[in-house]
């Protein structure tokens, strides 16, 4: 499978090799910076270094040298894993995982006296082990913040037999923490209204109004998806009210970080991992791709949303109406739009009682089509991958989002397509992120199809889209 034709060009990457979770985002000045989980020697996860890019407008970035590498013989030789970016009174400092061989996990620390360019390192990890009374699973991620004069961590774990955890820490000065609790214990064992898995990897916790959030990436020997929990914080612990997927791409939408920006937005990016052989990753050359930076919302129905920045807007190019139209039974309406890079919005009225269904990256005889269906007996939006690709070692699950759309409510749907990125929003309030993998060089169309009822078109527009380097 060609490597060039499936690589993104209007979201983040790194020019080549193996990229996962996005790091230390911050906004310093002027300036965004995204760092994030990177191996210079290859597409595959060894041996992890910081990449770092910056950027004015969270859209066009500028690649700058690695921040941060391993040390031999230090607590992070064997790679510097996800951590985040705080400024501790003017200097810009770094908080990860060391990580070694064959499971040592160890917070670490670093700062910058150059405007983040270069970084130095604390010589010693700032947490030497866990708290010894935990049987934990792992001791790794890192969110910071500031309470009351007070330097607050969590880092993410998950305690043997009982589900993931974030553990709770309190420091003077970032660089002796006391240990004051799980934050939250899991319970892997409940799957209702979801399995929150073993291990909580890159905790993120942040007010949204007048609620709190925590976001965390649920594990168990592989990654899963990434859950979002509403509820109340108070004296170091956590209960929460609500736990929803927070997109429902599953892995594909994985180890999200956010920040706070001075405009009052709190923006999140998301690693996208391949859905494809190691094999065909390591012949292309690189892994791993950025969503778009999202807006982190309450939805009107009480769930968390991420959704595209406006300053996506600006990569829209020749914009294409579409006429609305009644598609009847059994009808295929093409759209007159090509593309392997665009953006669609479209109004749709579904049957009451039935289906309507969205062709992706479709070819002319429908061989190749990533298939989306709004089902309204069961209130389910899927992305079907089962006809994505022509290729043979692609992931071919389909990715359900529950939604319910009320009295007349149309379904708004927006869709960015990258190559094999695909974002699908749904009426502002479900976002699916996955990965598909179309082989022929005609599959570039959109097609509405009505199945045993008719679907009407009510409104569309469809864009080219820029890219951003
Ligand atoms: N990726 C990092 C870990 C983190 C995981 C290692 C999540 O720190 O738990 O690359 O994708």
């Amino acid at each position: 499978m060609a490597g060039a034709q499936q690589r993104p060009r209007y979201h983040f990457l790194p020019p080549a090799n193996w990229m996962n979770d996005p790091n230390g985002l911050i906004q310093w000045e002027d300036t965004f910076h995204l760092f994030y989980q990177y191996n210079p020697a290859g597409a595959y996860h060894r041996h992890i270094h910081w990449g770092h890019a910056t950027s004015h407008d969270l859209i066009h970035w500028q690649h700058q040298p690695i921040a941060l590498s391993p040390t031999p013989g230090g607590a992070d030789a064997d790679g510097c894993w996800s951590g985040c970016a705080v400024n501790d009174h003017g200097t810009p400092t770094l908080i990860y995982t060391g990580f070694r061989l064959p499971e040592v996990q160890q917070p670490c620390l670093a700062v910058s006296h150059d405007g983040l360019q270069t970084w130095q390192k604390w010589p010693e990890p700032i947490i030497a082990a866990p708290p010894p009374e935990l049987d934990l699973l792992g001791f790794r991620d890192h969110t910071v913040w500031q309470e009351q004069g007070v330097w607050h961590m969590l880092i993410g774990s998950g305690i043997r037999g009982q589900g993931g955890t974030v553990l709770l820490y309190r420091s003077p000065d970032l660089r002796h923490w006391e240990y004051a609790g799980p934050l939250l214990i899991g319970d892997a064992g409940q799957f209702d209204p979801v399995w929150t898995g073993l291990l909580w990897e890159c905790p993120d916790f942040f007010a949204l109004g007048d609620q709190q959030v925590l976001v965390c990436s649920a594990w168990d020997r592989r990654p899963y998806y990434t859950i979002a929990m509403i509820g109340a914080y108070r004296d170091g612990r956590f209960v929460p009210h609500t736990t929803h997927k927070l997109d429902y791409g599953d892995a594909h939408f994985y180890a999200p970080q956010t920040m706070p920006i001075r405009d009052g937005r709190r923006i999140m990016f998301a690693w996208s991992m391949e859905g494809r052989s190691e094999e065909s990753i390591v012949a292309a050359g690189w892994a791993g791709v950025m969503t778009l930076p999202r807006e982190v919302k309450i939805a009107d129905d009480g769930q968390i949303v991420t959704l595209p920045v406006n300053e996506v807007q600006q990569l829209r190019q020749d914009e294409i109406v579409i006429p609305s139209t009644r598609v009847m039974p059994h009808d295929i309406h093409w759209l007159p739009v090509h593309g392997a890079q665009l953006e669609v919005e479209l109004i749709l009225r579904p049957p009451r009682h039935g289906t309507c269904t969205v062709m992706l990256r479709a070819s002319p005889d429908g061989s190749e089509a990533t298939v989306l269906r709004y089902n309204s007996r069961t209130a389910t939006l899927t992305l079907d991958r089962r006809r994505s690709s022509l290729a043979g070692d692609v992931w071919r699950d389909a990715h359900h989002a529950p939604l319910t759309l009320h009295n007349d409510e149309p379904l708004v749907l927006r869709i960015f397509l990258d190559a094999s990125l695909i974002e699908v929003f749904a009426n502002e309030r479900r976002s699916i992120t996955s990965r598909i993998y179309p082989t022929r060089p005609d599959s570039t169309g959109i097609a509405i199809c009505a199945d045993e009822a008719a679907v009407d078109l009510l409104a569309g527009r469809v864009w080219e889209m820029a890219g951003i380097w």
